[in-house]
């Protein structure tokens, strides 16, 4: 059984690997199955004494039930269950890659924006952005394009805070 379902996921996941080539779309159900079965081994790794189920001590091992114990314990029983577990993780995973999506939607708008200004299209700026937070960094001329580029990334939908290291060229 065991085997049989280490098997699906490994087939799972070449699928992936040639999907964007020449497989056919996948069936959901395959995805889910592959999601399962990566939760359930998460699961099974982090429940050291075989209890079937997570205390706080055993589910900290995975740094994101440091913060959201007590949010993925729906039933309050100092336990996490499998079924808590999972969903807990799978929102969580949800989470980031919405995030990371976003983020990205949001590096590509200032790289673009920084393009379109007249004095800074020539420059090498950086940009990366992480939950919505903007860093700046690189070398220009004059002062006024520091801030110019602060500005073209403030300006940026979605855009939470902007922290500007770009420094003048010595
Ligand atoms: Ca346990
Ligand atoms: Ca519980």
């Amino acid at each position: 059984m065991q085997n049989n379902t280490d098997f699906k996921s490994v087939l799972v996941v070449m699928t992936f690997a040639v999907s964007a080539v020449s497989m056919p779309v996948l069936a959901l159900d395959d995805v889910s199955d592959f999601n399962h079965s990566v939760y359930t081994k998460a699961f099974i790794a982090l429940d050291t004494d075989n209890s079937h189920s997570l205390s706080k001590a055993e589910a900290q091992k995975d740094k994101l039930f440091l913060k959201h114990f007590s949010e993925a314990d729906k039933n309050h029983d100092a336990s996490l269950d499998e079924q808590e577990y999972t969903d807990f993780k799978s929102k969580d995973d949800q989470k980031n890659v919405k995030r990371i999506a976003n983020d990205s939607v949001i590096t590509s708008k200032v790289k673009a924006n920084l393009l379109k200004e007249e004095g800074l299209k020539s420059l090498s700026v950086s940009v990366t952005t992480y939950k919505g937070e903007v860093q700046l960094s690189g070398f220009v001329d004059t002062e006024d394009q520091i801030k110019q580029a602060g500005k073209v990334a403030a300006d940026i939908e979605g855009v939470k805070s902007v922290k500007n290291s770009v420094l003048l060229k010595k």
